[in-house]
């Protein structure tokens, strides 16, 4: 089987860029194990912090990201840091070439029960700058720690997914993640509709009409609470996901971050064949204006995507 050296060697020329990526995969694994082992461990509690965010730090939100910091603190590759877990952005090697942003743990609040959380990156070119656009990405990529751990990631072609085996190797066993472009499945928090905008409205509503409404098809529904759960369940099988902009989260942009988590997420999906939106315009376009700056997140199979941005388009 191809491993994950493998993969990044005929994926790009840039060595550079092939080991901030691997540092990341690195992290992953050790992450996984500190994962593994919290129950028992004691660390699927609180940190007793919260981050710039204003939410309460998990224990292994900390340690997560203290891993990461280990791991790209040894890479001379990478001159900054950006993460959810931290107020500011960390110098680290003033020659690197790569701003890495993370969100160390999306999806800390699942732990104590056992869900899928992830691991979020996203490598810019530090000529850049903190602020850049999506577009402007070298590679993105999430750890999914689930029943497998799985590594996705995308440079600037295919989107590949990777597992991790008993040994510690990261091996191939998607080589071309392909989103469906029709779904029947859509994800999104249900308890928020009073807040939601009228495109979101309309939208769920035709969705929930299923075959005797004008979408004229069948449609489930999963939300799990976890964005890269729901983000590899869209990306194995298709699907959409919804956090868009409501009257509860608009003052502050939305709810999901956009260097972080909708930028790496829509690197990923659009790698597959699948779109993002914030529901006006591709996510890969929205000017960065702070390093932990929200947006309206609209990511998965590219019918479904269209049909809501028909919605705000009326
Ligand atoms: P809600 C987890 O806290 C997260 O950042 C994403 O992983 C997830 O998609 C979303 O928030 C869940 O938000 O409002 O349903 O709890």
């Amino acid at each position: 089987m191809t491993t994950l050296p493998d993969w990044l060697s005929a994926e790009t020329d840039d060595a550079a860029l092939a080991s901030a990526i691997a540092s990341m995969a690195a992290a992953g694994v050790d992450i996984a194990a500190e994962l593994r082992q919290a129950p028992i461990s004691g660390h699927t509690g609180l940190a007793g912090a919260t981050n710039v965010q204003g939410e309460a730090q998990k224990a292994l939100d900390v340690i997560s990201n203290d891993i990461v910091l280990k791991h790209l603190e040894a890479n001379s590759v990478i001159s900054i840091l950006i993460s959810e877990e931290l107020d500011e952005a960390v110098d680290l090697a003033s020659e690197g070439r790569f701003i890495i942003a993370t969100d160390p743990l999306d999806g800390s609040s699942n732990l104590d029960v056992n869900v899928t959380v992830g691991t979020i990156f996203s490598v810019l070119p530090a000529e850049g700058g903190l602020l850049q656009k999506g577009t402007a990405q070298l590679a993105a990529g999430y750890v999914a720690y689930g029943p497998a751990t799985s590594l996705v990631v995308r440079i600037t072609g295919k989107t590949s997914v990777f597992t991790l085996d008993e040994s510690g190797t990261w091996q191939l066993t998607v080589d071309t993640a392909a989103i469906p472009t029709a779904s029947g499945e859509f994800a999104i928090n249900t308890a928020r509709e009073r807040f939601w905008d009228a495109a979101t409205t309309a939208y769920v509503s035709e969705s929930v009409a299923g075959e005797t409404g004008p979408a004229g098809k069948r449609y489930n529904m999963r939300w799990v609470g976890s964005m890269v759960a729901d983000i590899h369940r869209i990306l194995m099988r298709g699907g959409i996901f919804l956090y868009p902009l409501d009257s509860e989260t608009q003052s502050k942009g939305g709810r999901l971050r956009l260097l972080y988590e909708a930028n790496p997420m829509a690197w990923l999906v659009e790698g597959a064949g699948g779109r993002s939106t914030t529901g006006t315009q591709s996510i890969l376009d929205v000017e960065a204006t702070g390093i932990h700056q929200r947006i309206p997140v609209i990511l998965g199979s590219a019918d479904e995507v269209a049909r809501i941005e028909g919605f705000y388009a009326r």
